[in-house]
């Protein structure tokens, strides 16, 4: 999947060995300009990126939606939590196929998520409690009720062009198909015919999403006015929704068949040479990243507006996002999606190493490692690793350099809601799937409502019945019992954002190696302050380890941050040379001198 994969062992081996210890990126900043204790870390560049699905966050009304008013009447939780930017996933008027991402106007609020002037209370309120707002852009494809699209296709002179429209081919029987053989994402041709313009349209995903066609430069103009609309309201940014979806090849050739598959209206029949990473999307997201900086130059606040891309591709291309060959720059935070694509319950610690390091090896110098854990179309991390692994994922990913991602409900371990009934199955996949295989696809099961509390409805909504149903596991896994327990899973989420703040986690060195097949451990140093190590098993099986090379000499260690079900409280010393962990354990420590 990935190139690094695709070069040979010694290879890799060697650049490894080369790279085991990184500098943080941001450190390299400061120790330029060799300063240790100034801080030229930007808002952005060490943040905790929290991710709010919207619809299934907080119900105010009682109609069993998320709305803006529930999400402002939870800002006090995320300050709280220590949480200073979040992400929401669309909140723009939409037909809702694809749950908002199917927009019917850029500029308007969904009404059952509230109005603009919720939105603008939302912004105000947020920023008093010091917390950024990030907004889900999806320029792959506007609804087909967008007016755009309506206007498209009655070919208004302005419109005419604003899709990907192409007339089809006849076979041999004189029957109209599809100009070529690209597939949706979500299963069958990517074209769909249109009586009134007596042409067929591409779509990528759902035939309600008709793709955007970017070669119109006035496509890209309307887009631009959309991004600065929203700027205007005071967002700091953008998350750029599929962005490697954005051009197709102006030819239409057929797609290469890839093998994978018999089946003709799958999306994995043909390889997506034609539809997807083409060179004009790096062109675009660069060019959205000069609005951007414009944008940020020219506002008296001077805050930097940021760009967060989406696109699952191969790590040469999500690079070029950072910054291309010819040092251009792009994306402020490509997502990296290694925890979430390329390990799981079953990787050994040297998989975990290997994906960390490779992220870093391959990023240009000079900028912020981003580690994504979980977002809405994935299972979530107690699903993926087990819930015994859920404190140690998330002392892993706030350990690490750079930014780190949460979905909402990962602070308490929310669980994967996998027994919801056809009858109750909403995702668009998931129903073009069927009875029989929708469980296999389904991403309802990570979007069950955020668990408040043991209240009816688990505190999300005061509805008789809710979008979709709560997860039963409710009574025993909500936030009030963790708040109220001495040791939970969200004590350790808040626990580790304290930690954050130390200087060592914001601008130290970093190195990560594996102690064994069972065990790896992180470091973080920065001179004149503590040392950090995080050391996790992920294993079933209890370790036994010796970190004394690994930290140089005897070290006593004392415990910062331990798990829920850990053996060790915080302020214990251990020793470094024979350390046990329990199955699936992580432990965060200072060293000190023996
Ligand atoms: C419900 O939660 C409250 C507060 O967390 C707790 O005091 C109470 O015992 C819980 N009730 C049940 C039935 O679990
Ligand atoms: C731990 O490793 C160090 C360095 O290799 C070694 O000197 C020491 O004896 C080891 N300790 C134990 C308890 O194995
Ligand atoms: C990678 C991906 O599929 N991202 C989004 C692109 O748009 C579709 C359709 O709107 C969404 O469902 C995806 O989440
Ligand atoms: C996944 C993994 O590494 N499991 C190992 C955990 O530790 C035990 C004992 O050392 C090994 O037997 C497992 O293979």
């Amino acid at each position: 999947m990935v190139a690094a994969q695709q070069l040979n062992r010694t290879t890799q081996l060697l650049l490894i060995c080369s790279l085991l210890s990184i500098q943080a990126p941001s450190l390299s900043m400061s120790s330029l300009v060799g300063s240790q204790t100034e801080d030229f870390i930007d808002w952005w560049q060490h943040a905790v990126f929290y991710q709010i699905y919207p619809r299934s966050f907080k119900d105010s009304n009682g109609d069993g939606i998320g709305d803006l008013q529930g999400i402002i009447s939870k800002l006090p939780y995320l300050a709280e939590t220590g949480i200073t930017a979040t992400w929401l996933s669309p909140i723009f008027q939409s037909p809702m196929v694809d749950f908002g991402y199917d927009i019917s106007d850029y500029k308007a609020i969904q009404p059952e998520y509230g109005s603009m002037a919720d939105f603008e209370q939302l912004v105000h309120a947020a920023s008093g409690l010091g917390i950024k707002i990030i907004l889900d852009f999806v320029p792959n494809h506007s609804s087909d009720q967008h007016e755009w699209f309506k206007k498209s296709a009655a070919r208004d002179p302005v419109y005419e062009n604003f899709y990907v429209w192409e007339d089809g081919k006849k076979d041999k029987l004189g029957v109209r198909q599809p100009p070529n053989n690209w597939q949706s994402v979500f299963y069958g041709s990517a074209w769909e015919w249109n009586e009134q313009r007596q042409q067929y349209y591409l779509h990528q995903f759902t035939k309600e999403q008709p793709d955007l066609n970017y070669r119109n430069p006035a496509v890209v103009q309307a887009m631009d006015d959309v991004v600065r609309f929203w700027l205007d309201k005071g967002v700091a940014g953008f998350r750029i929704d599929a962005v490697n979806h954005l051009y197709e090849s102006e030819d239409l050739a057929d797609e290469p068949l890839s093998g994978k598959t018999a089946d003709p209206l799958s999306y994995d029949y043909t390889k997506h040479v034609f539809t997807k990473d083409l060179p004009e999307v790096l062109t675009m997201v660069q060019h959205w990243r000069q609005l951007l900086d414009d944008y940020s130059a020219k506002h008296p606040d001077g805050v930097t507006r940021i760009m967060m891309t989406e696109a699952y591709a191969d790590l040469h291309v999500l690079m070029d996002y950072y910054e291309s060959a010819d040092g251009v720059r792009g994306s402020q935070l490509p997502f990296n999606f290694h925890f979430i694509t390329d390990v799981n319950g079953d990787s050994d610690a040297r998989d975990f190493v290997y994906n960390v390091e490779k992220w870093l090896i391959y990023m240009p110098r000079g900028h912020a490692a981003n580690w994504v854990m979980g977002n809405h179309d994935n299972p979530r991390v107690a699903s993926r690793f087990g819930a015994a692994s859920v404190d140690a994922m998330n002392m892993l990913l706030m350990t690490l350099p750079g930014v780190a991602v949460t979905y909402n409900g990962e602070e308490l371990g929310m669980e994967d809601y996998r027994e919801i009934k056809w009858e109750d199955t909403v995702d668009p996949p998931a129903r073009n799937a069927g009875k029989k295989d929708y469980k296999k696809v389904s991403r309802d099961p990570e979007r069950t409502p955020f668990q408040w509390s043991n209240a009816s409805n688990a505190g999300f909504s005061t509805a008789a019945k809710t979008w979709l149903p709560v997860n039963p596991n409710y009574l025993a896994l909500n936030l009030a019992a963790q708040q109220q327990a001495a040791k939970s899973h969200y004590k350790v989420y808040k626990a580790l954002i304290e930690l954050r703040k130390l200087p060592t986690l914001r601008r130290g060195r970093f190195s990560i190696e594996p102690q064994s097949r069972a065990v790896f451990a992180l470091k973080r140093t920065l001179k004149d302050y503590d040392t950090l190590v995080t050391i996790v098993n992920v294993s079933a099986e209890e370790q036994l380890i010796n970190l004394t090379d690994f930290i140089n000499r005897p070290q006593k260690l004392i415990v910062e941050v331990a798990g829920v079900d850990s053996v060790y409280t915080p302020g214990q010393a251990l020793s470094s040379s024979a350390l046990t962990l329990a199955p699936h354990e992580g432990l965060i420590c200072k060293l000190i001198a023996a």
